[in-house]
């Protein structure tokens, strides 16, 4: 791997600290080299704070007093594996900073798609006569913040499927049927998997049968936020989903639009025209960037039939059923497949 590799991939490690905090903004990683060495690192504040540039400049400025570091910037090269922004939002822009210090070079993993920079951050560097090369692990970063991507581009969260089925293929609706992934490992792995999301969604049938709370009590972080679809309001407010109090609970219905303190009805006229569609697009005015959809059968093939997914994780279990509901179907193949305990796990990308 090359140098500029090297540091961008350094970049990415970095990143990947803001995950689940700097949501709606995107993971971002930024390194600072001098002379073959790192002088400072940073990566994006949660959401609000301060960039990574900006956290990696202050690095070395801890580090190296702000006399020395400045004058170190002006032969140093700062790596970012975003594009810096261009634009005064939570924060001024980072280009117009990195102009300010006079840093020799700027290499960039991937453009920022955000309209408000889009290309408008490297001109600012290039026209002020900084040397820019981006590029650099390109698909890794884009990959990195694919939920950021799908948000800008697709005005929709990036949605993520979740579901267990049997070794022959047949979907485990419920967690009673679900014993065999219900050991503490795999249930914390999920228990992540939602904390790193931005909201869980369920629909009627799986909140009345399993009562799940649809909280990320195994691992420590944010908890996301809750939906669920239930077009005639059956689920009743004694169940699970509403005496946990610790995250938003968002119903979709076709019955009321409400909002008492966590609890948030939304209906939705014509309920079952564009279902789906209408769902993502009100979580996105929400700013939602992601959302992990448990279940049941019926809503996963909701939003898989619509198209209106981008990454699907199967847990196949070692048990071997007669018969019961046809697990959704993928055409591509698995891009991951991952032991877990008993059972292997399955990650899908749409194409
Ligand atoms: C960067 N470095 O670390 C991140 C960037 O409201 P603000 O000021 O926080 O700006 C948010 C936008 O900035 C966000 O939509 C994205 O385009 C960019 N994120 N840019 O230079 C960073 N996180
Ligand atoms: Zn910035």
């Amino acid at each position: 791997m090359q140098k500029e590799e090297q540091y961008i991939k350094r970049c990415l490690e970095l990143a990947e600290m803001g995950a689940g905090a700097v949501s709606p903004n995107p993971m971002v990683g930024a390194v600072i080299v001098h002379d073959d060495k790192i002088i400072g690192e940073g990566y994006t504040s949660p959401y609000g704070g301060p960039h990574a540039e900006v956290n990696a400049v202050q690095n070395a400025i801890a580090l190296l007093g702000e006399e020395n570091a400045k004058c170190l910037f002006q032969q140093s090269t700062i790596y970012v594996s975003l594009e810096p922004c261009a634009h005064f939002g939570k924060t001024p822009p980072c280009a117009d900073m990195l102009v300010s210090l006079q840093f020799q070079k700027v290499v960039v993993g991937c453009l920022d798609p955000f309209a408000k920079v889009n290309g408008l951050g490297i001109q600012k560097l290039r026209e002020a006569g900084i040397e820019v090369v981006v590029g650099v692990l390109e698909k890794e970063c884009q990959f990195l913040n694919r939920r950021f991507f799908t948000r800008i581009s697709e005005f929709r969260p990036y949605v993520i499927l979740k579901w267990a089925e049997t070794k022959n293929g047949f979907f485990a609706p419920t967690e009673a049927e679900q014993k065999w992934i219900s050991n503490t490992p795999n249930k914390q792995l999920v228990h992540k998997w939602r904390s790193e999301e931005d909201a869980i969604l369920v629909g009627k049938r799986t909140a009345l049968v399993d009562n799940p709370t649809l909280t990320n009590r195994l691992w420590k972080g944010k908890s996301p936020k809750r939906v669920l679809i239930d077009k005639n309001l059956e689920v009743r407010d004694d169940a699970n989903l509403f005496l946990a109090q610790d995250s938003d609970l968002i119903i979709f219905n076709a019955k009321k639009t409400d909002w008492n303190g966590h609890l948030k009805y939304i209906e939705l006229e014509n309920f079952d025209l564009y279902l789906p569609q209408n769902i993502l697009y009100q979580l996105y005015l929400m700013d939602v960037q992601s959302i992990i959809i448990e279940g049941g059968v019926k809503t996963i093939k909701l939003f898989m039939e619509a198209g209106l997914w981008d990454e699907a994780r199967v847990i196949v279990g070692d048990t071997i059923w007669e018969n019961g509901i046809p697990a959704p179907q993928i055409n591509e193949s698995a891009r991951e497949k991952l032991l877990v305990g008993n059972n292997e796990l399955k990650i899908y990308f749409k194409n």
